[in-house]
């Protein structure tokens, strides 16, 4: 039997795949041969997808700590047991010190539409839990994009294989967005010129035909100074400026600000190169940027944004099917699908930041302290930054923990209970991609291992154990879910219904021709026109100097075998990664006598962290390298002990990759 369904890792490529099932075993997964953007091939990560589902460490019951926290101590417990003893909990908190002192922490560690976000949302706005601000990715991004463009979506993905230059600024598309590169492969058979701008030599970097490498958090400067050349040589489009812009002249006399030398200087490139990228993008037709998220992780994360959205402006770049910004597609699909009742309506209770998570937790004056912390989807022990603090917080005594999840991972260890979570191939979901344009059914495959629950289901059984088994948002099905989403007038989705999907897997949008050259008719802002000149104006936000700790630490996801924290606890894969290392650049490693391959120490004020140095060509000067994703738990590193809990200038986002450190050798005994 051969079942459809599809990839709800948080990733723009969201890939379709067939699973062959064999005895209720599946035993082999594939691409979606025909999808026209999965294209038969899934990722380095995904290909063993299977080894996830069968690992001999899944969690398949329900565990009650019987150690410290932290330790990773548990003993099988029945559902029964684990779901009277957690409302009671509940119960008891709530009735205490109210619902806010309840938090729930999840993100995208499961993307699709019902499982991201829907029981779970009716059951913490029943309860009066407080909100968590899920911004930890994209937020910053798409608020500096939609202060430029009125709307975080742009040109569509497809259409990068019109461009005959494309600008990857600040993505790592052979490792984040695997399935977008065979269209720039197309352009570039057909001639186009490939430009990565990132602060390391990664492994799309190194296929680019031209890597500029500027300090981190410097491209706005960047952007502004390509402006100014642009402007300087006339090869500005004045009749897009002027008709189809507004804030041009304040924009324009800012640009004074930024002449190529002094950019230069901040941006740590050459002069030539700056005035080179600038020509080159306003004469090469047409011109597509293409970002992600990597850049937003910045003090002023948002800005760099929303000055890089104004680029295809200055240049008309906007005028030509193949020219823009390609950003995020996602809007795409939530104007079309119905998803306001989905998640049911919150209470305006107190909201708190994720990426602030250690601080809240640690925060003697927060009022009332968070009690209970109920984790699904998400591993903040590893991916929430300064991560020292979040153990502290995880370690309280007083604080109630439980984590839903398919292994114990790093926050897991800290739980007074884990609950067994299905794996994609067990449950139901629609995915609706961040990257592209295609809708998927994902149907279950196999039957949930051991006794693990969907987290549709668990917050179902929650809510019974609650004594809310008579309220009827607690008794939709998940099919019932997804048919409610489905169930949309919106013209992107004409022709897809349920019944299509569980037939064919999944079907394009159907998106109007005019989506092509996004915005011919106009841009989505009050003007209708795109906004060169408001707030967060372009500009540039100087870090504070820090001489004690003069390299900047950027932990980006350049492990091809992980997805964030997933996955960097299956062997295969930590195999495959090889271990964690620090990038540094020969003249960094040679001022502090560090040789390739030796240990050494990476520290700052909130922690230190022991690994082997990698010395070479793939981090510029001044900027070292450590991958995101590595547990503690397994290999005594994970970069975030050291970054930075702050927040970017906009939408809420960290800014993880302007922390600083310094790199040291280790003292002899
Ligand atoms: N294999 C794999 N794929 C993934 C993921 C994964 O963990 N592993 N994660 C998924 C998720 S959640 C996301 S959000 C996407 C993210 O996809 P991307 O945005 O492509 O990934 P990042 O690694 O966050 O950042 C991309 C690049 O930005 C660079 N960068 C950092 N700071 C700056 C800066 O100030 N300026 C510039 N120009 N560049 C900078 C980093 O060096 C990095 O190489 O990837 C998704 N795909
Ligand atoms: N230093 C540094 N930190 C970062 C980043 C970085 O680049 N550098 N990137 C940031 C970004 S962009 C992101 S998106 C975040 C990602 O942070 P998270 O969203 O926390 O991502 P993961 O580490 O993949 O953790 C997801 C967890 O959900 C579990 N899971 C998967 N499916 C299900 C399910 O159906 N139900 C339940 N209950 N659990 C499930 C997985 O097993 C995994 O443990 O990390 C952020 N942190
Ligand atoms: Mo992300």
């Amino acid at each position: 039997m051969v079942v459809k369904g599809g990839c709800a890792h948080d990733c723009p490529d969201t890939c379709a795949w067939e699973v062959t099932v064999e005895d209720g075993q599946a035993v082999r997964l594939t691409g979606a041969p025909n999808h026209p953007y999965t294209r038969g091939t899934l990722c380095a990560k995904v290909n063993r997808y299977l080894n996830r589902v069968y690992a001999r460490d899944r969690v398949l019951h329900p565990l009650r700590r019987v150690g410290a926290k932290g330790e990773g101590r548990f003993q099988r417990v029945g559902w029964e047991d684990a779901l009277g003893a957690i409302a009671a909990r509940l119960g008891e908190i709530v009735a205490r010190h109210g619902g806010e002192a309840v938090l729930p922490y999840s993100f995208a560690g499961n993307m699709g539409l019902i499982q991201y976000a829907s029981m779970d949302r009716r059951f913490f706005a029943r309860l009066g839990a407080s909100r968590l601000a899920r911004t930890i990715c994209g937020d910053t991004a798409n608020a500096g994009v939609m202060a430029a463009l009125g709307t975080p979506t742009g040109a569509l993905p497809e259409d990068i294989e019109h461009a005959r230059l494309i600008v990857l600024w600040g993505t790592n598309t052979v490792v984040t967005n695997l399935h977008l590169w065979p269209f720039i492969r197309r352009a570039r058979a057909a001639g186009a010129r490939l430009v990565v701008i990132d602060p390391l030599r990664t492994r799309t970097a190194r296929e680019a035909d031209w890597h500029l490498a500027p300090l981190p958090g410097t491209d706005a400067v960047l952007a502004l100074a390509m402006m100014h050349v642009i402007v300087a040589e006339g090869r500005h489009d004045v009749e897009f400026l002027e008709t189809r812009c507004e804030g041009w002249p304040e924009l324009r006399s800012r640009l004074a600000e930024y002449p190529p030398d002094r950019a230069a200087m901040i941006c740590g490139l050459p002069p030539e190169q700056i005035v080179e990228l600038a020509r080159t993008y306003a004469s090469v037709r047409p011109a597509m940027i293409r970002t992600l998220v990597g850049p937003e992780k910045q003090p002023g994360g948002a800005t760099a944004f929303r000055t890089i959205a104004c680029l295809p402006a200055v240049v008309g770049a906007w005028r030509e099917r193949g020219g823009g910004l390609v950003h995020w597609t996602r809007s795409l699909f939530t104007e079309a699908l119905d998803t306001r009742s989905i998640g049911g309506r919150s209470p305006r209770t107190r909201t708190i930041n994720m990426v602030q998570i250690g601080q809240a937790l640690t925060d003697p004056s927060l009022e009332p302290p968070i009690q209970a912390l109920i984790v699904y989807d998400s591993n903040p022990a590893v991916i929430a930054p300064n991560s020292g603090l979040v153990r502290r917080g995880l370690a309280r005594e007083d604080l109630f923990t439980v984590v839903h999840d398919l292994f114990v991972t790093d926050t897991a260890r800290y739980a007074d209970y884990v609950l067994p979570a299905t794996s994609f191939l067990e449950h139901l979901d629609l995915l609706f991609p961040w990257g592209h344009t295609y809708v998927t059914l994902n149907q279950p495959a196999i039957a949930p291992r051991g006794e693990a629950v969907s987290n549709t289901e668990l917050f179902r059984r929650l809510a019974r154990a609650m004594g809310w088994g008579e309220d009827p948002q607690f008794q939709e099905s998940d099919e019932e879910l997804v048919r409610r989403a489905l169930n949309s007038a919106h013209p992107y989705l004409r022709g897809i219904s349920y019944e299509r999907l569980r037939e064919q897997g999944w079907a394009p949008l159907c998106l109007p021709e005019r989506l092509h050259v996004p915005f011919r008719d106009g841009f989505p802002t009050p003007s209708g026109r795109c906004r060169l000149f408001s707030d967060p104006e372009p500009g540039w936000h100087q870090p504070d100097p820090d001489p004690e700790h003069p390299l900047v630490l950027v932990s980006a996801k350049t492990a091809l075998h992980f997805l964030n924290s997933s996955y960097s606890g299956l062997s295969w894969h930590r195999a495959a990664e090889g271990g964690p290392r620090l990038a540094i650049n020969p003249v960094d490693a040679a001022a502090r006598g560090i040789a390739d391959g030796e240990t050494v120490e990476v520290r700052n004020r909130r922690g230190r962290l022991e690994l082997p140095a990698r010395v070479g060509d793939e981090v510029r000067p001044g900027v070292v390298a450590i991958p995101h994703g590595w547990w503690r738990s397994l290999e005594g590193v994970s970069a975030n002990e050291l970054t930075s809990d702050g927040l970017s200038d906009r939408g809420g986002g960290g800014d993880f990759f302007g922390t600083r450190v310094e790199v040291g050798r280790l003292r002899g005994p």
